[in-house]
C-alpha cells in the first residue's frame, strides 16, 4: 500500500464517498439555500463557483485534511524557495520568478534570479518596441509585418494560446504565425503568406536541438536566403529564444539576438519567459506585462491564501475527489469565449505532460491509485452540438470546467447574451438532469402514451448530478488570461503534490523521439527492412513501395 492511500484522510474519504455518491445535487441545493455563497470564491473579478459539485462540508474538510497530510504546504514552500523539486532532472522549478512583479529576491543556490529575469524582460521590451514602431526593420528597410514563431510543445502552445486569446489587442498591420509541425505543409502554407523583406522569424527552442523546430528553422533560413542572397541579412530577420547559446551561434544567429531563459523554466511553464516574445510583439510589452501581473497575483494567492479559500488548491482537490474516489477518467474544459478556443489544447499539455506519471517521487511504480486525468475540451457552444451528449447521458462521469467573460470585446446584436445563456444553461442542465417523471409528463403533453411513452421517457430522461465548476470573469484581458493560466498551473501542482509525482519532467516523450531517429536511417534506400517488429517492418516497407 502506498503512503498516500494509507493516510487517514484518504481512508476517511473512501468511507465518505459511500455517503455522498447516492445523493443528488438537486436535493443538496433544495436543502441549502446558502450553497452558492458557501461554495464560491472570488479572486479579483474572477468568480469561481464550485457549488455544483458532489460535495458537502465534510467532503471539503476531508479533502483539506488530505492536502495537509500530503504535505502540500511544505511542497509549495519548496517550489517558491528554489529547491530542486524536479528531482529526476535535478532542477528547481521557478516559473513564478518570471512574473514576480514584487521583485522580491528569489534565490537559487544562493543567487537571486531576479536580475536575470529583469534583464531579459528589458531586452524583450526594447526589441518588441523597436519592431512595433518600425525602428528595427527588414534588410531592405521595410517594416516587419509578419512574425513567424518556429517552436513546438512548450515553445509554441503558450504563446499561440495567448496570442489567440488576445486577438482584440493585436495591431491591425501585424500578422503573427506559429509553425510547429515538421510536416512541410505547415511551414509552406505559412511562407506562402509572407515576404522575405518583411518577415521576422523567432526560433524558439529551449534546447535548440528539437528535430521538428530545427528542421523548420533551417528550411525557413533557406527560403529567406533564396531572396535575400546575403547571410549578413539574417541578423535582421532571425532571432533565437533559447537556453543554448552555443547552438544558437552555430545556427548563425548573433548572440545579440538571442533571448535567454533558464533550465529552471519548464517548457510547458514558459509562457511568461522569453518564449512569450511573440506575445509582446503582437500586443505590446506593456500588455505582456499585464499577463505577468495577473499570473503573479495568483502566485501570491496560491502561496498565501488558507487552503479553504485557495482557488487552485480547491480546483486540485475537487479533481482528486472525482479522479480517485468516483473513478472519473477525464476532465473537460469548456470556454464560452471564442478567443479561448485553444485553451483546452494548451491545458492538455500542461496537465497531461505534468501529471501523466506512473512512478512516485521515491521512484516506486504507483499501483493503488490513479494520477492525471485525460484532459480535453472545446469552445462552447460548438461542443454542445457535438460531444455534450456523452457528458449529459453517457455512462461515464466527466467533471467539467465552464469559463466565460461577462463582456465581449466586440458587439453584434444578441450574440453574446445568447452565448451566455448557454453558459448558464449547460451546467444547470448537467446538475439538474430530467427525471423519468418529468420526461413522462412532457411526453403526455405531446399526446404520447402507452408503451411508446415509457420507451421514449427512458431515452429522454437525464440523470443529472454531473459536476461542474464555473469561472466567470469580467472580460478576457491580458491580466485575466495570466491569472487563469496560473490558476490551472497551480491546480496541476496541487494534484501532483498529493499524488507524490514529479510534475516537471517528461520522460514519456523520449522513447518515440529516439525510435524516430533510428527509423529515419532505415527509411533510406529501397531495401526491405526486417529489424523492427512485424507491424513496424510491414508499415515501413509498404511506405517504401508507395512513396
Ligand atoms: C514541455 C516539454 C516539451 C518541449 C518541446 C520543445 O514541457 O518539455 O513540450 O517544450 O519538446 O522543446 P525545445 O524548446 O527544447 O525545442
Amino acid at each position: 500500500m502506498s503512503k498516500l492511500t494509507a493516510l487517514p484522510a484518504w481512508l476517511a474519504l473512501q468511507r465518505h464517498y459511500q455517503d455522498i455518491s447516492p445523493l443528488h445535487m438537486r436535493d443538496m441545493f433544495k436543502a441549502d439555500p446558502q450553497r452558492f455563497s458557501r461554495f464560491s470564491l472570488q479572486f479579483e473579478d474572477i468568480l469561481f463557483d464550485y457549488s455544483k459539485n458532489r460535495i458537502d462540508d465534510t467532503t471539503l474538510s476531508l479533502l483539506l485534511d488530505l492536502a495537509k497530510q500530503s504535505g502540500l504546504a511544505e511542497k509549495i514552500g519548496a517550489m517558491y524557495s528554489g529547491q530542486k523539486i524536479n528531482t529526476t532532472e535535478d532542477r528547481a522549478v521557478l516559473h513564478i520568478a518570471l512574473r514576480n512583479r514584487s521583485n522580491r529576491p528569489i534565490y537559487l543556490s544562493g543567487r537571486d534570479v531576479m536580475p536575470d529575469v529583469n534583464r531579459v524582460l528589458d531586452q524583450m521590451r526594447q526589441f518588441s518596441e523597436e519592431v512595433r514602431i518600425g525602428i528595427r526593420r527588414g534588410y531592405t528597410g521595410k517594416r516587419i509585418r509578419d512574425v513567424v514563431n518556429i517552436g513546438i510543445g512548450g515553445s509554441d502552445l503558450g504563446p499561440y494560446t495567448a496570442v489567440t486569446a488576445l486577438t482584440p489587442y493585436i495591431k491591425s498591420d501585424f500578422r503573427p504565425h506559429f509553425v510547429s509541425n515538421v510536416d512541410e505543409s505547415e511551414l509552406l502554407d505559412t511562407l506562402d503568406q509572407c515576404d522575405q523583406e518583411t518577415t521576422l522569424f523567432l526560433v524558439a527552442s529551449k534546447t535548440f536541438t528539437t528535430q521538428e523546430t530545427m528542421t523548420n528553422a533551417h528550411s525557413a533560413r533557406q527560403w529567406f536566403l533564396a531572396k535575400a542572397r546575403d547571410e549578413e541579412a539574417i541578423s535582421k530577420h532571425f532571432v533565437a529564444i533559447s537556453t543554448n547559446a552555443r547552438l544558437v551561434k552555430e545556427f548563425g544567429i548573433d548572440l545579440e539576438n538571442m533571448f535567454e531563459f533558464w533550465d529552471w523554466v519548464g517548457g510547458r511553464y514558459s509562457m511568461c519567459s522569453a518564449i512569450g516574445l511573440p506575445i509582446a510583439l503582437a500586443i505590446g510589452m506593456e500588455r505582456f506585462e499585464k499577463i505577468l501581473e495577473g499570473a503573479h497575483a495568483v502566485d501570491e494567492h496560491f502561496r498565501t491564501a488558507p487552503f479553504e479559500r485557495n482557488i487552485p488548491v480547491l480546483m486540485g482537490l475537487l479533481g482528486i475527489w472525482y479522479n480517485n474516489f468516483f473513478g472519473a477518467e477525464s476532465h473537460v474544459v469548456l470556454p464560452y469565449d471564442h478567443h479561448l478556443a485553444f485553451l483546452p489544447t494548451y491545458l492538455q499539455q500542461a496537465d497531461m505532460e505534468s501529471n501523466g506519471k506512473g512512478v512516485d517521487k521515491q521512484g516506486r511504480r504507483i499501483t493503488d491509485y490513479t494520477t492525471g486525468p485525460i484532459l480535453w475540451g472545446q469552445s462552447g457552444a460548438n461542443g454542445q452540438h457535438a460531444f455534450y451528449q456523452l457528458i449529459h447521458q453517457g455512462t461515464k462521469l466527466i467533471p467539467c470546467d465552464f469559463l466565460a467573460g461577462a463582456q465581449s470585446h466586440r458587439h453584434l446584436g444578441a450574440h453574446h447574451p445568447i452565448l451566455m445563456s448557454n453558459f448558464f444553461a449547460q451546467p444547470e442542465a448537467l446538475m439538474l438532469g430530467k427525471t423519468l417523471d418529468e420526461a413522462r409528463e412532457e411526453l403526455r403533453k405531446e399526446g404520447v402514451d402507452g408503451e411508446r411513452l415509457e420507451f421514449l421517457a427512458q431515452a429522454k430522461a437525464f440523470p443529472g448530478n454531473r459536476p461542474t465548476n464555473a469561472f466567470l470573469y469580467r472580460k478576457l484581458t491580458p491580466r485575466t488570461l495570466g491569472s487563469l493560466i496560473a490558476l490551472y498551473e497551480h491546480k496541476i501542482f496541487t494534484q501532483g503534490a498529493i499524488w507524490d509525482i514529479n510534475c516537471f519532467d517528461q520522460m514519456g516523450v523520449e522513447l518515440g523521439k529516439h525510435l524516430a531517429n533510428t527509423i529515419q536511417k532505415d527509411m533510406a534506400g529501397d531495401a526491405s527492412i526486417a529489424s523492427h517488429d512485424g507491424s513496424t517492418n510491414g508499415l515501413i516497407n509498404y511506405y517504401k513501395a508507395l512513396r
